[in-house]
């Protein structure tokens, strides 16, 4: 490896070039005289894939050579997106790789514009992933991630007439020139079939599972790399591949479509991710999906443990695998399976290990994400695991009624499976089969132990932690917002993006008036920058003078962008009456998808297109309200968006965000948050302190206690002259004259559908902070003040604090040591 090394001088523009011309030539294989910016970012990804798969073997070398314990992160989704400005980051070769472009006639950020998001994730839970991988490879942990190599990724999205239409989207229809196809590592994953169980002389069980139609999980490797380059973290995603092309009965036929038939359906296993962040429930390709890479996972893991350590008793000292929410829950009957039926363990070691590998994160309250499954669609798709899980919660229950003898509802309440609807709970598997069980902020994890999980937390003390998310300052400032990062460390050094806590040095300077104008300026032109993004893809024009505020993320009625476009029409009105400009112009951003399936985000989503369509017209409050939807909201949007705003809107009903992780990306990139005291928000105000930023809105508890005591909407309907008019207006069509009756479904659910995320409830004290914004908004020195102490007061929020409070408290691991690694 080391002679490979001497290849390329990274350092060295010249060999730079030299390496990106061979490249193109012999990789891409074009022509460098007549290539176009597409063609040289291939040209470069291949270059710098084979620094990274260099560095990938010394990193195993060495966990190999250390014998460390390893975590896998399992996971559905990773929300990675572009990949080669963070490579060149984290090795810190951008400015030489710039040159050498700029030599080639190439401009570095027209190149890096060519590469398709890889957004194999809805949201929240795939975007964490990303960041932990990244703090993982950082930090020097010996990590390793797992997923499916979907064909299509979330999907993209336009606005047709106010409404979303959602495209397919391939990020690999040109190839993914990041990825090293592993032919030879693959795994035959089962379905289907039949158990045959039989006892030698000794009276020992043993199963088979025959007559199984199976599928092939190709491996796919991915290189995370972690800044300063030194140690990198493997994502193996899995393709599935039909284990035979043709049937050569139908083949010999002469019936070529039956033959290849076959083939298709078993790889539609890999075809698509599903867009849906919330309700999965009863599709049977979903089920196949989570077993197909669970399976194939383990056999990996296994593989690679047996490699090293014939004892299969030592696994969980070397092993730990998280499971990124129940979508790989099955992985707990697979282990026992694979103990038990392939390496010939007894019960009682099988289960011992398995329950010693996993730990759980839980990232919902909502009562419909979380998973069940039919028993029946189970036992037809996996009948072994049923038997095993029906044998695990036949011995979990056996221990229920001794502790708890006649408390017939416990066992109802903790049983694997629900009787009433005959389906497996996935979250209870989660929890009996791991050794810890975490939430994602604060208020989340009291939610679940209190409100979700509150027999199992009785059961088990100790088994449920918090660890609160966290998010990668290297990707989300460093690398999406240059003029920042570049200030940060011109006044405080560069530790921060490895250690986020040394921003609190930039307390000293939140008053220094150079310190602000700078700040201020930087904000300027990433607000211009957003703006220009604005017009191109709403095709609307937007003033970067006025202020941004900004709500984006995934599209769901308890995130409330109805609350969000209820104050804007407010606003609308207040300024159409009064005539004169008493409000400071805003700007209203949203960006959002919605699950195709899911009516009423779609309604959200149209209402919020017809709000703006007639405000954006209206010349009464011309230069003092926009409004602008961006389509398609992704990472790369993000990464343009956050940095150009000033107000956070993270609005949620208090108790339903698990915790959020966008709102700790705007508060690192100096805007003020806006928002209720839910999720990670509740902590983000304990770091800033409560006078930089505005809190609105009922607590968890009093949303509790208003929906105990028989919450009606109509009551504040009647008491608000204001949300009446506005409400009225929706309700009468005055934003759709052609359809008048367009939004009643979501009048209807404020009114008479019992307002279930409290939207009214909450309509008055929002309000009242909205208006605490603009009177602040026109004080420059306070509002920058605040915004720098924000940015100060982020370092909870890193996902390095994250990953080192997993790896310290529920996976046990180390970082490896530089010099090996
Ligand atoms: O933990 C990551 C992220 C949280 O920040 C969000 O608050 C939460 O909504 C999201 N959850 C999901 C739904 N997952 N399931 N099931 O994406 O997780």
């Amino acid at each position: 490896l080391n002679d490979l090394d001497e290849g390329i001088d990274f350092r060295n523009v010249d060999q730079i070039k030299r390496g990106l011309l061979a490249s193109m030539v012999r990789y891409v294989g074009f022509d460098p005289e007549s290539a176009t910016p597409h063609d040289w970012f291939f040209a470069l990804a291949g270059l710098l894939r084979g620094h990274l798969s260099e560095q990938g073997m010394r990193t195993s070398r060495s966990q190999y050579g250390q014998d460390v314990k390893r975590v896998y992160y399992l996971s559905m989704e990773f929300l990675t997106g572009r990949r080669l400005m963070k490579h060149l980051l984290d090795l810190g070769i951008e400015p030489q790789v710039r040159a050498a472009l700029a030599e080639l006639g190439q401009n570095l950020d027209t190149v890096a514009e060519q590469e398709s998001d890889a957004a194999l994730g809805n949201g929240g839970l795939g975007r964490l992933a990303a960041c932990f991988l990244d703090s993982m490879a950082t930090h020097a942990y010996p990590g390793y991630g797992y997923g499916i190599r979907y064909e299509f990724g979330m999907f993209s999205q336009t606005i047709e007439n106010g409404q979303q239409v959602e495209h397919p989207e391939s990020w690999l229809q040109n190839g993914s020139p990041w990825e090293i196809v592993r032919h030879n590592v693959s795994h035959t994953v089962r379905f289907g079939g039949r158990i045959v169980c039989f006892r030698d002389e000794e009276g020992r069980e043993s199963c088979r599972w025959v007559d199984t139609d199976d599928v092939v999980a190709e491996a796919y490797d991915l290189k995370e790399t972690g800044y300063g380059g030194a140690i990198s973290v493997n994502l193996r995603l899995w393709s599935a591949r039909s284990t035979q092309d043709f049937d050569l009965r139908y083949f010999n036929e002469g019936n070529y479509i039956e033959a290849v038939k076959e083939k298709t359906v078993s790889e539609t296993l890999s075809k698509v991710l599903y867009p849906m962040d919330t309700t999965l429930m009863g599709q049977e390709l979903r089920l196949k999906q989570e077993y197909f890479f669970v399976s194939a996972s383990l056999q990996d893991i296994l593989a690679r443990f047996l490699k090293v350590h014939k004892n299969p008793r030592l696994f969980p000292e070397k092993t730990v695998i998280q499971l990124n929410d129940t979508h790989p829950a099955l992985a707990v009957p697979e282990l026992m399976r694979l103990l038990m039926d392939q390496h010939g363990l007894n019960w009682e070691d099988a289960w011992d290990i398995t329950r010693n590998t996993f730990a759980y994160t839980n990232h919902t309250l909502l009562p419909e994400a979380l998973e069940t499954w039919p028993i029946d669609l189970m036992e037809a798709l996996l009948p072994r695991h049923m038997e095993i899980i029906y044998r695990i919660n036949y011995f979990f229950l056996q221990e229920i009624r001794r502790t708890y003898p006649g408390d017939v509802e416990m066992v109802r309440r903790l049983s694997l499976i629900d009787d009433s609807t005959r389906r497996v709970r996935m979250a209870h598997l989660a929890v009996v089969g791991s050794a810890r069980v975490n939430g994602v902020a604060a208020l989340h994890t009291e939610l679940l132990r209190s409100r979700v999980f509150p027999d199992f937390d009785r059961i088990y003390p100790g088994k449920f932690v918090n660890v609160t998310n966290g998010i990668t300052q290297r990707r989300w400032l460093l690398q999406s917002n240059p003029p920042l990062a570049t200030l940060i460390t011109d006044a405080i050094g560069p530790a921060w993006v490895s250690d986020l806590d040394r921003l609190r040095d930039l307390e000293a300077l939140a008053d220094d008036a150079a310190f602000q104008d700078s700040f201020r300026a930087i904000k300027r032109k990433a607000k211009t920058r957003a703006a220009a993004l604005i017009a191109e893809r709403c095709g609307v024009a937007v003033r970067p003078e006025t202020l941004f505020d900004t709500q984006i993320k995934r599209i769901h009625e308890y995130k409330r962008q109805l609350l969000n476009i209820l104050q804007v029409i407010a606003r609308y009105n207040h300024l159409r009456a009064s005539g004169k400009p008493d409000l400071l112009p805003r700007t209203v951003i949203f960006g959002g998808k919605a699950a195709p399936g899911y009516f009423m985000a779609k309604k959200i989503i149209r209402l919020i297109n017809d709000v703006a369509d007639a405000i954006n017209h209206d010349p009464a409050v011309r230069g003092l309200l926009r409004v602008a939807f961006v389509p398609n909201y992704n990472v790369s949007t993000a990464e343009i968006l956050i940095p150009g705003c000033d107000l956070s809107e993270q609005i949620s009903t208090a108790g339903t965000e698990a915790s959020g992780t966008g709102n700790m990306k705007f508060a690192l990139n100096g805007a003020l948050t806006i928002g209720t005291l839910d999720g990670a928000n509740i902590e983000i105000r304990e770091e800033v302190g409560e006078d930089n930023i505005f809190i609105f809105g009922q607590t968890a508890e009093e949303v509790a206690r208003t929906k105990a005591a028989g919450y009606n909407p109509w009551n504040i309907y009647h008491n608000d002259p204001e949300l009446k008019t506005v409400i009225d207006m929706i309700r009468d069509g005055f934003f759709c004259t052609e359809q008048p009756d367009r939004y009643h479904p979501l009048v209807n659910a404020l009114l008479d559908g019992g307002d279930v995320f409290l939207v009214l409830a909450d309509f008055r004290s929002y309000m009242n902070a909205q208006a605490a914004v603009d009177a602040l908004y026109t004080d420059e020195k306070t509002w920058t003040r605040k915004a720098i102490l924000n940015v100060a007061r982020m370092g909870k929020f890193s996902s390095d604090r994250a990953i080192h409070t997993y790896a310290r408290e529920i996976w046990g691991i180390d970082k490896m040591t530089r010099d090996d690694a």
